[in-house]
């Protein structure tokens, strides 16, 4: 069933250089108010990371908490840190993101080339990661970056049993160098997967630099969410830096109404994702 448009924004990310791209929102005034503009928008969750004085990211405990806080007194947000961090960072640090009391947290199903570098996932450490997010009712959204993912996932919800809240909620992301390509007949292939997973799972997908405009008309098409943001894509358009994090939200938002199916409201994304 075709329903409304959960619309997630990935404001930050752990990738981008402030020096290069001014407009990335790293201190928490500049998170504040990029959460509040794209929420009035249509956004609905906010996937966050976190930089640290110098802008460099960072699992800082006393920040998330600060920042969890700040976004909760400031907005009605769905708020779901990741806990990828960057690639850099310890197992322990990125399990530690669960004690900032998150609505949500990222779950990366597996390791994946990540350009030159790899994003390590080893399966000890998500099956840590998942059973302590049951533990502490947080609900996690678990990242696809490949079709085998998907895979890993089903043996991780047989052998460990569904999330907090019993809703199970992925996100493709495509388009990452050493990952799945940001293409219709991959987003395809993937939804073809879900079959396997829980009835009633539901999916984002998000295409990083130049597929996200591909891949959000796929999702919108094949009933699935969205996630946008400037952790994701800096370019607009050809030969045009994105100006902020509201002109990406604001495309999705028209997309979604053209497609007949207006943003959620935070309350019933709150239904949606069983939060
Ligand atoms: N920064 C990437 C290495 C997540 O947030 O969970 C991982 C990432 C995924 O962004
Ligand atoms: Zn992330």
């Amino acid at each position: 069933m075709t329903t409304g448009t959960l619309i997630t924004v990935a404001p930050t990310g752990a990738e981008s250089a402030k020096a290069e791209v001014p407009a990335l929102p790293v201190t928490l005034d500049e998170l504040l108010l990029t959460a509040k503009e794209c929420e009035a928008l249509g956004a609905a969750v906010i996937h966050v990371h976190i930089r640290d004085d110098e802008a460099r990211p960072t699992l800082d405990q006393g920040r998330l908490r600060e920042t969890v806080a700040a976004l909760r007194q400031s907005t009605d947000l769905i708020v779901q840190l990741s806990s990828g961090g960057a690639v850099t960072d310890p197992e322990a640090a990125r399990l530690a993101v669960l004690d900032a009391g998150p609505d949500m947290a990222s779950c990366t199903m597996g390791t994946v080339n990540f350009g030159d570098d790899v994003f390590l996932n080893r399966w000890e450490f998500i099956v840590d990661l998942h059973t302590r997010m049951q533990e502490r009712g947080v609900v996690p959204e678990y990242e696809i970056f490949d079709l085998g993912h998907l895979t890993a996932l089903q043996r991780l919800l047989g052998k460990y049993g569904l999330p907090h809240g019993g809703h199970v909620h992925v996100d493709f992301v495509m388009g990452v160098p050493g990952g799945m390509p940001g293409t219709t007949a991959t987003l395809v292939a993937a939804q073809q997967m879900l079959r396997d997973l829980p009835e009633g799972t539901t999916f984002s997908a998000t295409g990083i630099g130049r597929s996200t405009i591909p891949v959000m008309l796929a999702s919108l098409s094949a009933g699935g969410h969205l996630r946008v943001g400037m952790e994701d894509t800096v370019t607009y358009a050809k030969g045009r830096p994105v100006e902020s994090n509201m002109q990406l939200v604001a495309r999705a938002v028209g997309f979604a109404q053209l497609a007949q199916r207006p943003p959620l409201t935070t309350t019933a994304a709150r239904a949606l994702l069983g939060l």
